[in-house]
């Protein structure tokens, strides 16, 4: 409750900053995009969003902080665009609250307009588990997305429990493989096999895969050979506040 109250006035005073991780193509390891996380410091302290988040999902005040979220990401994202580099896309992490929400495509809707960010350039990220609960509701949602051209991408992909025939007939345009698959790529054959799985599992439905994690040389080059299309991972980048995002894209060119 605490925690709550705290974090309602970090909202209100702008305690809440966004930090950007570079995503990277594989085959020519240029930054194609950012995944936006969130960050608070509460008093001088670095407070965890898996500590925060979980907290304020309880209760709507995820859908106050998720819409802050949307729109500085968004604003910021309108920012990179630049003659010279490819479309740099912002990826933006949704919470399942956040996703049922029936205002959910007008929100979107409206901070696309007024960022001048296009809808392409948006992809929104929902777990394994919020994709695979209430299924038709989920189809609906993910239509009226993609319908406004905004892309999907599925997080934590291989922890959950996806049904197939469920992932064909969803929207969704990226499969995000989990960062726990990454660790032991280079060591332990099962975490490889489920690397390639998915992988190819994406490449069959026609969706791409974005590998997380990825803190070496050596994985990256395991995953090279998996065929993977895209990556994030310490390797490349840690999250980077926006500034330093642009400096990195900039040189990137
Ligand atoms: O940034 P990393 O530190 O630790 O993120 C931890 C978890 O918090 C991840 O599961 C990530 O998806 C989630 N997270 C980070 N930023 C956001 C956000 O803006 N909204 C939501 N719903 N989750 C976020
Ligand atoms: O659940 P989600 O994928 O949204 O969370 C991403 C989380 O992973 C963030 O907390 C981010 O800081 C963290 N992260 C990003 N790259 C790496 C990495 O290379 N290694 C580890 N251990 N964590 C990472
Ligand atoms: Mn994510
Ligand atoms: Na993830």
């Amino acid at each position: 409750f605490r925690i709550e109250s705290r974090l309602q006035r970090a909202l209100q005073e702008g305690a809440l900053r966004l930090v950007y991780q570079p995503q990277v193509d594989v085959s020519n390891e240029r930054i194609v995009g950012a995944e936006a996380l969130l960050r608070w410091t509460d008093d001088g302290q670095a407070v965890p969003p898996a500590e925060f988040i979980p907290v304020a999902e309880e209760t709507d005040l995820i859908l106050q902080i998720g819409e802050w979220v949307l729109r500085e990401a968004c604003r910021q994202a309108a920012g990179w665009q630049c003659s010279g580099h490819a479309p740099l896309s912002v990826a933006v992490n949704l919470s399942a609250r956040q996703f049922r929400d029936p205002n959910l495509v007008e929100l979107i809707g409206s901070i696309l307009r007024e960022s001048g960010l296009p809808p392409e350039c948006l992809e929104l990220e929902i777990t394994e588990s919020t994709l695979m609960s209430r299924l038709d509701d989920t189809c609906q949602r993910l239509q009226a997305l993609s319908a406004m051209g905004v892309r999907m991408a599925v997080d934590d992909f291989g922890t959950g429990y996806s049904s197939l025939s469920y992932l064909k007939r969803f929207p969704v345009s990226r499969l995000k493989v989990d960062q726990s698959f990454m660790r032991d790529l280079c060591t332990d054959a099962e975490d490889a096999a489920i690397v390639d799985a998915v992988v190819a599992l994406a490449r069959a439905l026609g969706l791409d895969a974005l590998a997380e994690g990825v803190e070496t040389a050596e994985q990256l080059e395991a995953l090279r050979d998996t065929g993977c299309r895209y990556c994030q991972g310490y390797y490349f980048s840690r999250p980077l506040p926006a500034e330093a995002f642009a400096r990195l894209v900039a040189v990137d060119d």
